[in-house]
């Protein structure tokens, strides 16, 4: 039994995520921490929100709340949502907790004492009227490129330009549409993280098993141009974590937070701590602290593409610069981008489904289903709502569902709704059970290494030599000459049924455990002995015939649901 810390990438508490969000970090991290548990391990496996910075300011404002108010409904709301996709988080903590001040106040204090923050001081504009600085997208004036209206201070929305505030026409606040801007100077930290090129560069060349995806986007911010920049790692902003050096104030940086690409990865620790501050007896230290037990824990990050440079170089260089014994990762599984019928997912844009409009259609199973056994892995993935439609009728009703129902039904029938003991098993049997065999110790190996498509085109593969089998073996027809042969074709059926609950259990969390109150068992336990698994429900034990495990999507369900998320969410 080992111990394994998990970690998914932290959504933002802007808006509601949609699909791709959901497959590029949080579900793949939820498939292996269930994987994990079953196996025997010691799991630790955590998620969050990132509450801090622009984007929540934003979006408060636009709904028109206090952004703490904001923000705690919508870590509520996303809670909500990550419970409907069956994510089984450890904790579900939020970047604003006092854990996460104090822990983000401590990683500033030392990383000062190390000598690697910088005070620079640089111009910004000032708005009188808001009594703040404003940060770029929070400037709107006339595009100089093409004249639109409305272009904001980092970019124009119409012709795509990227700007400088002071590039635009007219110039105005985007809070309170004051045109008295200024430019003041004010003071910001760097954190000198080119002081640590040469360290970070050690570390990832020595990480030789992690995906490529992973490295070369590390590698390519490490050596593009002048190699890794020095950061900026505080704003003039009201909503985030105050500057301060430990518990001390910092002289110069009243008012002003962290940026939130400081405080969030840090989030992953002060995470552990609120899961350990909400029940006894939790001690969080021995997963993060390599001086108290967390030198072998194997620590494992899920994301998006965009995520990586943040926790291949930037965290790392906070827990490294910080020079205390904190747990590095050990590996990171990144994500390529899901498209949505012929374009991208969008959040700004409203493009494509949404988590909770995902759920008010259909059960999670579903999505899960075809989220993972599709995941952006080598390359970007697309959704559309043929292909879904195809793959989740084909795999989990064809197949999956018709196995079960089949033999569930055949038994009733025939033998009642208990395991029949007659018969003994001949060379089809021995054949069935020797590929199973290879087949679920490849499905191990794709498991452990986190490969989503092969684990689950493994999976599929076992489902469907039990059909082929019983397509073979016909106990229906066999029934008219030799019960006995049916009758313990059935049973080794009812009992694959047993072993399909458990291997299928980390894709299909809720299949799963109705098909383990359908089959009666409290046995879950893993074919270590794929024989002895075959042989857990013994002849006469009860069982009952589930409803339908997954109903068929429609045509008409598929077009209509293709017209209603053709458009944009407002
Ligand atoms: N919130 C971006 C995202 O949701 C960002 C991840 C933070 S991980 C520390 O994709
Ligand atoms: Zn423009």
């Amino acid at each position: 039994m080992a111990r394994h810390l998990i970690t998914s990438a932290i959504p933002y508490i802007n808006g509601i995520k949609h699909l791709g969000n959901l497959v590029g970090s949080q579900l793949p991290a939820d498939l292996y921490a269930r994987y994990l548990r079953q196996r025997g391990h010691e799991v630790l496996f955590l998620c969050a929100t990132d509450e801090h910075g622009t984007p929540a300011e934003l979006a408060a404002a636009k709904a028109g709340k206090p952004v703490a108010d904001f923000c705690a409904e919508m870590h509520e709301v996303q809670a909500n949502i990550a419970k409907g996709f069956g994510l089984s988080f450890d904790h579900f903590g939020r970047s604003s907790s006092a854990q996460n001040h104090a822990l983000t106040q401590h990683f500033a204090g030392a990383l000062y004492k190390a000598g690697l923050i910088e005070e620079v001081t640089e111009k910004q504009i000032y708005s009188p009227a808001d009594g703040r600085f404003l940060p770029d997208r929070y400037i709107e004036g006339t595009c100089p490129n093409c004249g639109f209206e409305d272009a904001r201070g980092d970019q124009c929305d119409n012709c795509t330009k990227q700007l400088d505030p002071t590039d635009l026409i007219n110039p105005r606040s985007s809070v309170s549409g004051a045109t008295d801007l200024e430019e003041r100077e004010t003071k910001h930290l760097y954190l000198k993280q080119s002081n640590m090129r040469e360290q970070l560069q050690d570390w990832i060349n020595s990480k030789t098993d992690w995906p490529v995806l992973t490295t070369s986007i590390a590698n390519k911010w490490l050596n593009d141009g002048d190699g890794l920049q020095d950061r900026g790692i505080t704003r003039d902003l009201n909503w985030g974590i105050p500057v301060k050096r430990g518990t001390e104030d910092w002289p110069g940086m009243e008012g002003k937070v962290f940026y939130v690409w400081f405080d969030a990865p840090i989030e992953y620790i002060a995470c552990a701590q609120e899961w350990a501050d909400a029940g006894q007896g939790r001690d969080w230290e021995r997963w993060w602290r390599t001086d108290k037990g967390a030198d072998d824990v194997t620590y494992t990050q899920f994301m998006g593409k965009d995520n990586v440079p943040f926790h291949t170089l930037s965290f790392p260089a906070t827990i490294l610069g910080s020079g205390e014994p904190w747990k590095l990762v050990d590996y990171i599984k990144s994500f390529n981008y899901l498209n949505y019928e012929g374009g991208q997912f969008s959040t700004s844009r409203g493009r494509g489904v949404f988590q909770d409009q995902a759920l008010d259609i259909l059960p999670a199973d579903v999505w899960r289903w075809w989220l993972l056994s599709h995941a952006p892995e080598s390359s970007d993935a697309e959704f559309t709502w043929e292909n879904f439609q195809a793959s989740v009728n084909k795999d989990l009703s064809d197949v999956l569902g018709n196995f079960v129902s089949r033999v569930t039904k055949f038994c009733r029938s025939k033998f009642g709704e208990t395991v029949p003991s007659a018969g003994e098993y001949g060379p089809t049997e021995d054949a069935l059970i020797a590929d199973i065999e290879v087949r679920i110790r490849a499905y191990e190996q794709h498991m452990e290494a986190m490969d989503v498509r092969k684990s689950a085109a493994e999976l599929r593969a076992i489902w469907a030599a039990g059909n082929e089998y019983l397509q073979e073996a016909a106990p229906w027809s066999v029934f008219k000459t030799d019960e006995d042969k049916a009758a313990a074709q059935i049973r080794l059926a009812l009992n694959l049924i047993r072993l399909y609950a458990v291997l299928s259990a980390p894709f299909i969390p809720t299949a799963s455990a109705k098909l383990f109150t359908a089959m009666n068992t409290l046995d879950t336990s893993w074919p270590d002995d794929l024989r002895a698994s075959l042989g857990s429900l013994e002849a006469g034990h009860e069982f009952s015939v589930p409803d339908n495990l997954f109903a068929k999507i429609t045509d008409e369900e598929r077009e209509t649901w293709a017209a209603k998320f053709s458009g944009i969410r407002t």
